[in-house]
């Protein structure tokens, strides 16, 4: 944050809800009055409601709701995820923290959780968009007693708890694009990234990363991410509170988690089929390798997805961007 914003800031706070001129803040914080206007816009984008009237100056109506260890914490009813809480103001990547933590020996449940991500990570090279304030970036380290094999079905997992939480605290219906994208009307809304720290026979970590866009507008997406993402505001015509969503989502969480660890991925299965928007289109799954083009014909005990191609043959896709 830079410190004429800062300034800004504490001169706000200092005039307690009475109006600041322009002039005013130009002479607090010793700069332009062009330079405060472009400081109050930040901060309306940054989801601050500032009142402007002519003659009077500037006052703060509200500040945007935080996501830290108090807002969270509060009314949060789980007994595991989200008993260590790190929070950011702002981070490079929170699944970076995350894994580091991991490294130290957290416990099971820790959230990492920022307001921003300046270098916010997706699958592979890609990079995922978090601007302050507006969205959840947050990351959860697991450590279950499993094979590293079992690692993607978390993807899913966590796919279905979002999906719910989603459907409870907004009242929106999104669905899951195998296997990590949570979309509403074609565009994503939801984006997951599950991490490994694991021996060849043991997972010692999964961090699952999840992003989801909230209250942001629609023009304050990149252009290039336009027509490809949408927020849970864009979708509601509503702001909503992400403190509440986060609780939501880490009690549902915790709920499958536990059903996963108790009975398997079948009843898993079978709602996370519930949910998919994919299975019985024809679809191409572009791998690493190269491309299948086929029918989603379902997943497998594991979360692999089945393709069966014109020739009635199936293929497994352990990992793929779908074009639907
Ligand atoms: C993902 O990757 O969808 C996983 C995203 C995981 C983000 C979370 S946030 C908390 C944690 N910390 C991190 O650093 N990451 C995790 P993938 O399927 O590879 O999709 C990435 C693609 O989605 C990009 O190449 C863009 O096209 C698009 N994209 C980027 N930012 C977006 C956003 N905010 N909303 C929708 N789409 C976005």
């Amino acid at each position: 944050q830079s410190t004429t914003r800062k300034r800004l800031l504490e001169a706000f706070s200092a005039a307690d809800g009475e109006f600041l001129s322009g002039q005013a803040l130009a002479e607090i914080i010793g700069c332009s009055r062009t330079a405060i206007w472009k400081h109050i816009e930040e901060l309306r984008k940054d989801g601050f409601e500032l009142e402007a009237v002519r003659r009077k100056g500037y006052r703060i109506i509200t500040t945007p709701e935080k996501v830290n260890e108090n807002e969270i914490r509060l009314g949060l009813q789980t007994k595991v995820l989200g008993q260590s809480i790190h929070y950011l103001e702002s981070t490079e990547s929170t699944q970076k923290i995350a894994h580091q933590l991991a490294m130290e020996g957290c416990p099971e449940g820790t959230l990492v959780i920022a307001e921003e991500q300046v270098n916010g990570r997706g699958r592979l090279t890609r990079t995922w968009y978090s601007p302050k304030y507006t969205g959840i970036w947050m990351s959860l380290v697991l450590r279950p007693k499993l094979p590293p094999i079992m690692a993607p079905q978390f993807t899913l997992i966590a796919a279905v708890a979002v999906v719910q939480a989603i459907e409870e605290v907004c009242g929106l219906y999104p669905g899951i694009k195998w296997p990590n994208d949570i979309l509403m009307g074609g565009r994503k809304v939801t984006g997951i990234l599950t991490e490994l720290q694991a021996d060849s026979d043991r997972i010692n970590a999964i961090i699952i990363g999840i992003g989801i866009n909230v209250n942001q507008e629609k023009e304050d997406f990149p252009e290039e991410l336009r027509h490809i993402a949408t927020s849970l505001f864009v979708e509601k015509g509503e702001k909503i509170s992400r403190a509440g969503l986060v609780q939501c989502i880490l009690l549902k969480l915790e709920k499958y988690y536990q059903i996963y660890m108790d009975r398997g991925f079948a009843p898993l299965k079978i709602l996370w089929e519930s949910y998919a928007l994919s299975l019985g289109k024809n679809i191409i799954a572009h791998t690493l390798t190269g491309k299948i083009s086929g029918r989603a014909v379902g997943i497998s005990d594991e979360g692999v997805l089945k393709v069966e191609d014109g020739n009635g043959q199936i293929h497994d896709i352990y990992s793929a961007d779908i074009e639907m």
